[in-house]
């Protein structure tokens, strides 16, 4: 056991850190960079920038105390068979999953643009798990992954906070994990939805989780 406290809100949360993994969400290129999947949609990329600093002082944390990490990656099968037609057909992308851009295929594991930013880079012996959705346990083995290291607990960061970030917190939250947000680890192409995001978290008691930000949770870890 290796109880620590992090200043969080709507109260302190007192983790194992032994039983806690933290989970990073899609920091791949296809999102953060131009010329790939989140631009295709018509978004500002360099919003997800301000992310990665304190992820990485989060991540310098947890892998001091031998913490569980995982990374996800949003992506799909080169022969597009697990993307769903309504996905792939969604909006008006100037780009569509599986076409070819300057990264790549738009959104194919496998591809450039698909791969997780250098500067957020898996170390050996982190699962990278990759999903097809927008929530991390959906059509992938995270959950066995969680439950085979005993995790109680998920430090959830990475992109974008109101999609696959808060799907994944509410998928870890109805399976029984207690869900923490740094939020200055989370980023959107939308301020006003990231905000919004962090507080329909956090409200009506921690309904979803807990959330705190990286300062917070480096110094509950040192
Ligand atoms: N990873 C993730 O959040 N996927 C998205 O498609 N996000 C958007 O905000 N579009």
């Amino acid at each position: 056991m290796a109880i620590t406290t992090v200043d969080a809100e709507p109260e302190p949360l007192s983790i194992d850190t032994e039983r806690t993994a933290v989970i990073m969400i899609d920091m791949q290129r296809d999102f953060l960079e131009p010329g790939g999947f989140g631009e295709t949609l018509g978004n500002k990329v360099s919003l997800l920038s301000a992310a990665i600093a304190p992820c990485n002082a989060l991540l310098t944390a947890a892998r001091k105390r031998g913490m569980l990490i995982v990374h996800t990656r949003e992506g799909h099968r080169p022969d597009l068979s697990d993307a769903p037609k309504a996905k792939v057909e969604r909006g008006a992308p100037s780009m569509r999953i599986g076409a070819l851009g300057p990264m790549g295929r738009i959104l194919v594991r496998g591809e450039p643009g698909h791969d997780i930013v250098p500067s957020l880079y898996p170390q050996l012996g982190e699962p990278v798990v990759d999903k097809p959705g927008k929530g991390a346990f959906y059509a992938t083995d995270l959950h066995s992954i969680l439950q085979n290291r005993n995790t109680e607990n998920l430090i959830v960061c990475g992109v974008t906070t109101e999609v696959c970030v808060h799907t994944t917190v509410r998928e870890a939250n109805d399976r029984g994990f207690r869900c923490l947000v740094p939020g200055d680890c989370c980023g959107s192409y939308f301020p006003e939805f990231h905000e919004v995001g962090l507080r329909m978290i956090k409200a009506q008691g921690g309904i979803f989780g807990w959330v705190t930000d990286s300062a917070k949770v480096v110094a509950a870890l040192v």
